[in-house]
């Protein structure tokens, strides 16, 4: 019997050892995205998942909740109170740490009389969640930059007012963690100027800051395609601490449409590209669509637990899988071209569909050049589009189909358009509901984008193709 425990223990370190299972120590999600928040009900279900998912924290910092960010000092009205409660004791049960953020730096006053009213200010509203079970918190400095992306703030203060508040906070509650932060200057482009130099804000902020408080940053820009191990050293080496990630996938706050009160495109790819080495901490900021964030957030998960044996495309379909049972296969063509997220700006996520957009551009060359091309694989592709969307149309439940039912919608009417496409490049010749139809994927893309690069492409790919060869 000995043996056999000692064989057991001996293999268990065996495996641990060479499985390189090293979680990143605070992994989680941070609720950090402008636009609707989630709800009470939603955020609870989400204190199940991070169980499920082994993720351990949770940020509260909705960017629309006004006691968050513009009305930080205001103490939450007792309604408020009393779902926050319910939802740190739901996060409690779950082994999830509930980190509440305050965002103050809109109009915080750092030194004075103003400075220490402030102060008590934020004691205030920290107490008030302290007294409903909450021992983390976080101080967010972000998103200050005025219209010609300027910042006026001086890292020197911020510092020692965080100082402050992380000497007065172990004082008076022995049971409060670090605090976590995330600077003006989050994103490592914005640390340095022209040359490569340490602006005078990083510089300040850095050389101050108290080294056990946890500094979040979002990688070389706002919202980027991933941190290499060496992107990542460069940042901690700017802070002179191991850093931890704010990651901004799957998170389409800058999908807007006009209203702004939708998001027009899907982030369903998996994380990836993250950094394996000495990270302190990961945060995922979602969409505010909660239910399809978890495609995503399972994969990062998964990232985070064991981060030198993450496989993205593997996990993506394993948790495509366990999340859509029955309707998975379906999920995973939908899924696939509603990936990657891009704009002047931000660039983030997998490529959309890679073997639809590979496969529609040899026959768009073939064409071209005459040369002869086999479609029947291509075109089997295409009804499986058009067969994904019926099958989710029907079978999703309202909760899922609320959150995408535009964009189902128009994958639906993009898969049409595309074998009407194919059809017309058989017969060199357009056909003629396919203007039509481009018009009306045109006219629903307010609500709805998928797939720019390749299903939707492959569309204006065969207009441009067949309309040129009419003029000539
Ligand atoms: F705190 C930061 F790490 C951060 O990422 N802040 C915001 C975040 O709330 C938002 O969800 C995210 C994605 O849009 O990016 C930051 O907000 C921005 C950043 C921009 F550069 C919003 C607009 C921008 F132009």
């Amino acid at each position: 019997m000995k043996k056999f425990l000692a064989s057991i223990t001996f293999s268990l370190i065996l495996f641990s050892s060479t499985s390189f299972a090293h979680p990143i120590p605070l992994r989680g999600v941070v609720e950090g995205f402008y636009g609707t928040t989630w709800t009470f009900e939603q955020r609870t279900d989400l204190m199940n998942f991070c169980r499920q998912h082994n993720l351990n924290a949770y940020i509260y910092a909705p960017k629309d909740d006004p006691y968050h960010r513009e009305k930080w000092r205001t103490p939450y009205p007792a309604e408020k109170i009393s779902d926050l409660k319910n939802l740190v004791d739901a996060a409690k049960q779950n082994g999830v740490r509930f980190i509440f953020a305050i965002s103050p730096g809109l109009d915080l006053n750092y030194k004075g009389k103003k400075g220490e009213e402030d102060f008590k200010f934020l004691l205030r509203k920290i107490d008030a969640v302290y007294n409903i079970g909450v021992r983390n918190f976080a101080i967010f400095f972000d998103d200050l930059k005025d219209k010609k992306g300027n910042h006026h703030e001086d890292g020197k203060k911020q510092a020692e007012f965080l100082n402050k508040l992380q000497a007065k906070l172990s004082e008076r509650f022995k049971d409060v963690e670090n605090l976590i932060t995330v600077p003006t200057e989050y994103y490592r482009l914005d640390m340095v100027n022209g040359h490569g130099k340490i602006k005078s804000y990083t510089e300040d902020f850095a050389a101050n800051l108290n080294k056990n408080i946890v500094v979040l940053y979002t990688g070389d820009g706002v919202v980027c395609e991933g941190i290499s191990e060496e992107d990542f050293q460069a940042a901690c080496k700017i802070y002179g601490r191991d850093l931890g990630i704010w990651w901004n996938y799957p998170v389409n706050d800058y999908s807007l449409t006009e209203n702004g009160k939708r998001n027009a495109k899907l982030a369903l790819g998996a994380i990836e590209n993250l950094p394996t080495q000495n990270v302190q901490a990961i945060f995922f900021n979602p969409m505010s669509q909660f239910q399809l964030s978890k495609i995503s957030l399972a994969t990062g998960a998964e990232y985070a637990n064991a981060p030198e044996i993450y496989d993205a495309e593997n996990s993506w379909n394993k948790n495509i899988e366990l999340q859509y049972g029955r309707v998975a296969d379906a999920m995973k063509i939908f899924a696939s071209h509603s990936r990657h997220m891009e704009n002047f700006w931000a660039k983030c996520g997998p490529a959309d569909a890679p073997e639809f957009e590979e496969a529609a551009q040899f026959i768009i060359s073939s064409v071209r050049s005459g040369r002869s091309y086999d479609a029947t694989e291509f075109s089997r592709m295409i009804d499986d589009m058009e067969k994904a969307a019926d099958t989710l149309l029907e079978n999703l439940t309202p909760q899922y189909l609320e959150e995408c039912k535009p964009q189902l919608e128009q994958f639906k009417r993009i898969a049409q358009a595309d074998r009407l496409a194919l059809k017309s490049l058989q017969n060199k010749k357009l056909e003629p509901q396919l203007k039509n139809l481009r018009e009306e994927i045109f006219k629903n893309e307010p609500t709805a984008i998928l797939s720019e690069k390749a299903a939707l492409k492959f569309i204006d790919d065969t207009i441009n193709l067949l309309d040129v060869k009419k003029k000539r």
